[in-house]
């Protein structure tokens, strides 16, 4: 019996769901900060196995009180995972506290499929925080099957694999079998570059940057890629390119190796900065940057 379906992983900004994803699929597929809110769009991780394929989907972090258009598209990815999963993967860490009342506790409540509620981070904890976090989330959620794992030093995380199969209703395969997304190259290309802004630049500047990929040509020993950055203000282009360009050349080197990774050749990178006020409101604009809730 081959089995298949689509597993979506949800809870709050920085509690470890692209790493919790990353480790799942065994691909860095979903980009990493310490920062809250680094993950902006419904991005899939595709596992296949002899009898089974399992479609994971790691969600932006739920944003409480949206500031943004672009805040309320990322609240629309998460919810629109509740209307196709077939195993929901709630993650949270030590330092949440949902209420009964949360619009996720209630959403969960009321699926249908399997619920897997992840206490993620163990390895910040001793077993005394731990026992008091799995007794309120069993009261909190009963039907939820609990876990605790560190996404991180990958403790427990094969066991949840394994019970995550078990839980997969019977079905075909969505995708060919060696298909790891069905995002193209300059997606992952352009979430290089913004992981590496959330890593280099401070305050709010990385929540004010938005990455487009202009071109991307690949010639027979190389790819030419070229990028924009939009900002929404005159001064957050000054803070990115940095006293005579030392910045944006960093920005270059750190996204020109990790793109040298990913693609497995070699990359040569023009970055480019553009300001567009409040793109982040802009609906026009969000479409065209992939924001298509
Ligand atoms: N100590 C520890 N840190 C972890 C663990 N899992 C993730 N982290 C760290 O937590 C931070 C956030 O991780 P992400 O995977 O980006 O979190 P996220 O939930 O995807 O965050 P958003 O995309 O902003 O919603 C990073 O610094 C991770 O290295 C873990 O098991 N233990
Ligand atoms: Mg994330």
């Amino acid at each position: 019996m081959f089995k298949s379906g689509f597993v979506n992983i949800i809870g709050r900004p920085n509690v470890g769901k692209s790493t919790l994803m990353n480790a799942l699929v065994g691909e860095r597929m979903s980009i990493i900060t310490y920062k809250p809110q680094t993950t902006r769009h419904r991005i899939i991780g595709i596992v296949s196995g002899e009898d089974y394929q399992l479609v994971f989907s790691d969600t932006p972090g739920f944003v409480h009180d949206p500031s943004y258009k672009m805040h309320e598209k990322m609240n629309r990815y998460v919810f629109t995972t509740f209307e196709d999963a077939d195993v929901m993967l709630m993650v949270v860490d030590r330092s949440d506290k949902y209420d009964e009342d949360h619009v996720l506790i209630q959403k969960l409540k009321n699926v249908s499929c399997p619920v897997l509620l992840i206490i993620n981070k163990m390895d910040l904890m001793d077993e005394a925080d731990l026992e008091t976090m799995r007794t309120y989330y069993s009261e909190l959620l009963p039907e939820a099957h609990l876990y605790s794992i560190s996404a991180l030093q990958e403790t427990n995380t094969q066991a949840l694999f394994d019970q995550i199969v078990a839980h997969l209703p019977e079905g075909p395969a969505y995708f060919p079998p060696d298909q790891l997304s069905d995002r193209p190259q300059r997606f992952f290309v352009a979430e290089i570059i913004r992981e590496n802004i959330f890593l280099l630049y401070r305050e709010e500047i990385p929540y004010s940057c938005e990455v487009a990929i202009e071109s991307f040509k690949e010639e027979e020993n190389i790819i030419r890629i070229e990028a924009l950055i939009f900002v929404s203000r005159k001064s957050q282009q000054s803070i990115i390119i940095g006293k005579g360009g030392s910045a944006i050349k960093q920005l270059g080197i750190d996204s020109r190796q990790k793109m040298e990774t990913f693609l497995e050749k070699k990359v040569f990178l023009q970055l480019h900065v553009k300001v567009r006020e409040d793109w982040r409101n802009n609906d026009r604009l969000l479409e065209k940057l992939g924001y298509n809730q």
